[in-house]
C-alpha cells in the first residue's frame, strides 16, 4: 500500500491530513515540499495537483489534492469504524458541514488573519480580526448546538482534525479563545484526549511561532496572487 502524502511541515491543510495518516495508523512517506523554495510552483509538480497548492496524496499513483477530499477519502478507504467519518446521512452531513465550514469560514478567516501577514505582505486589520472572531463565535454556537464533545459528535472525526489545526493558528499567534468556551474547552480537551496527534500539529505550531517572531524571506518568490513582502 504506497502512500505519499507531499506535505508543507507548517501547512495547516497538511498538518489536519497528517492527523489522519497518524490517526489511521497508515504507513507513508512524506515528502517535505519546501514552500519558501518554491517547490510546488514548478511544472512536475503541477503533475500532481494543477492548482499548485500542497498537500496532494498519492495513493499507487492515485493522486489527489484538497485536504478535505483527502480526509474524506482516507476515511472512506482505510476507516477502521464507523465513527471518524460516520455512514448515517444525517451524522456525515454534520462531518461534511464542519468541513466546509472550516474551508469557506473559520480556516478562511483565520489564515486571512494570522497566516497571510506572516508569509505575504499583507497587514491584520480590525476587519480580519472581526472576520475571526465571528468564525470563532460560529463555531462556538455549533458546539453550543450540537452539545457533543467532539466538532460533529461524541466520537472525533476528521471535521475535529481540520477545525483543531485552524485553531492552533491562533494559538500561535497567542490569540485569546478564551471568550468562546466551548472552542476554548473543546481545543483543550483534543489536546488532552489526542497527545499523538496534537504532537504533530505542535511541530507546525512551534514553526509558526518562529516565524511570527521572525517572518520568512520570501523576496526571492514570483508569486502569481500573493504579494511578496520587500526587504
Ligand atoms: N484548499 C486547499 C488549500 C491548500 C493550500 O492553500 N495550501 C497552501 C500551503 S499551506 C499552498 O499550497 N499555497 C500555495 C501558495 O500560496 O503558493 C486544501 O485544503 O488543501
Amino acid at each position: 500500500m504506497p502512500l505519499t502524502l507531499y506535505a508543507v511541515s507548517d501547512g495547516p491543510p497538511s498538518l489536519a491530513v497528517r492527523q489522519a495518516l497518524k490517526y489511521l495508523e497508515l504507513e507513508h512517506t512524506l515528502v517535505n515540499v519546501d514552500f519558501g523554495r518554491g517547490d510546488h510552483m514548478t511544472d512536475e509538480y503541477a503533475q500532481k495537483n494543477p492548482q499548485k497548492e500542497i498537500p496532494v496524496l498519492d495513493d499507487d499513483g492515485f493522486f489527489l489534492s484538497e485536504s478535505n477530499a483527502i480526509l474524506q477519502y482516507l476515511a472512506e478507504k482505510y476507516g477502521k469504524d464507523e465513527f471518524l467519518y460516520p455512514q448515517d446521512p444525517q451524522a456525515r452531513a454534520i462531518v461534511n458541514h464542519r468541513l466546509c465550514f472550516n474551508l469557506s469560514t473559520y480556516y478562511r478567516n483565520i489564515s486571512e488573519h494570522v497566516i497571510a501577514p506572516i508569509f505575504f505582505d499583507y497587514q491584520r486589520t480590525p476587519l480580519s480580526l472581526k472576520k475571526t472572531n465571528i468564525a470563532l463565535d460560529n463555531f462556538n454556537m455549533y458546539l453550543v448546538r450540537l452539545g457533543t464533545k467532539y466538532a460533529a459528535g461524541d466520537h472525533v472525526t476528521i471535521a475535529d482534525f481540520q477545525l483543531v489545526t485552524s485553531t492552533m493558528c491562533l494559538e500561535a499567534i497567542n490569540f485569546d479563545i478564551s471568550p468562546y468556551p466551548l472552542v476554548k474547552n473543546w481545543y483543550e480537551n483534543y489536546k488532552k484526549e489526542y497527545p499523538h496527534l496534537w504532537s504533530i500539529l505542535e511541530e507546525g505550531m512551534k514553526e509558526i511561532e518562529e516565524f511570527e517572531r521572525n517572518p520568512p524571506d520570501l523576496s526571492h518568490m514570483d508569486h502569481p496572487i500573493h504579494p511578496i513582502r520587500r526587504k
